[in-house]
């Protein structure tokens, strides 16, 4: 059976949170480079009550229907590709960025940014992207969409590493301030 769209991103934001902020509260363990085992997941997933009667199939068309490529399932595992904030790190393979990146925020935290740069606040590293455009998604999930241009190759000349997500997200520990470009600046 397929899952209605709402029920898909409910269960999406359900494995977003066993994947990337609380996989130990539900008894997952998750390996070094963020996976679990897709049959212990689906068992955690089906003790949910609302959730009792969710196959693999339905969690496999999650997967294939997120439209930022969340998770990834890759032979009897699955893990979320970005995004975490469970105290156990994870490791990514670190790459070269474009001399530009980008970060879409809200006006509201930009006094702060100003002045501390970005930090991962929650999260393990500030989300980064290639593209203008994903940032403004990103940065339009709390209002008005800001967005900051991120001086990379400055940053590498600097020593910052820079990490790569399976789905092409860069990852960062942080972004000083005199590393960012605001808008009418
Ligand atoms: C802001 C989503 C005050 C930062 C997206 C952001 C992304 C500061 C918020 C991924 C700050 C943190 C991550 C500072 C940063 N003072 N505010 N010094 N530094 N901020 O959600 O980048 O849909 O943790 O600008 O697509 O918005 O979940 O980070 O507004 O890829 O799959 O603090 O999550 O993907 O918010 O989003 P977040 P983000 P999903």
């Amino acid at each position: 059976m397929m899952l209605s769209e709402e029920r898909r991103k409910r269960l999406s934001k359900f494995l977003s949170l066993l994947l990337r902020h609380r996989p130990e509260k539900f008894g997952l363990r998750l390996d070094e480079h963020g996976f679990a085992p897709l049959e212990e997941l689906l068992a955690v997933v089906r003790r949910e009550r609302e959730w009792e009667q969710v196959t693999e199939e339905q969690i496999r068309e999650v997967v294939a229907n997120s439209d930022k490529q969340r998770f990834e399932i890759a032979g009897s595992n699955i893990r979320a590709r970005y995004g975490h904030s469970a105290p156990q790190r994870i490791i990514y393979p670190e790459a070269e960025p474009p001399d530009i990146l980008y970060h879409g925020t809200s006006p509201q935290s930009l006094p702060a940014i100003r002045t501390e740069g970005l930090r991962p606040m929650r999260r393990h590293h500030v989300h980064l992207s290639a593209s203008e455009e994903t940032a403004i998604r990103v940065g339009a999930r709390r209002g008005a969409p800001v967005v900051l241009r991120v001086d990379a190759k400055r940053m590498v000349a600097e020593g910052h590493r820079f990490f790569l997500s399976a789905n092409g997200v860069w990852l960062v520990d942080r972004v000083p301030p005199d590393c960012l470009t605001y808008p009418h600046t």
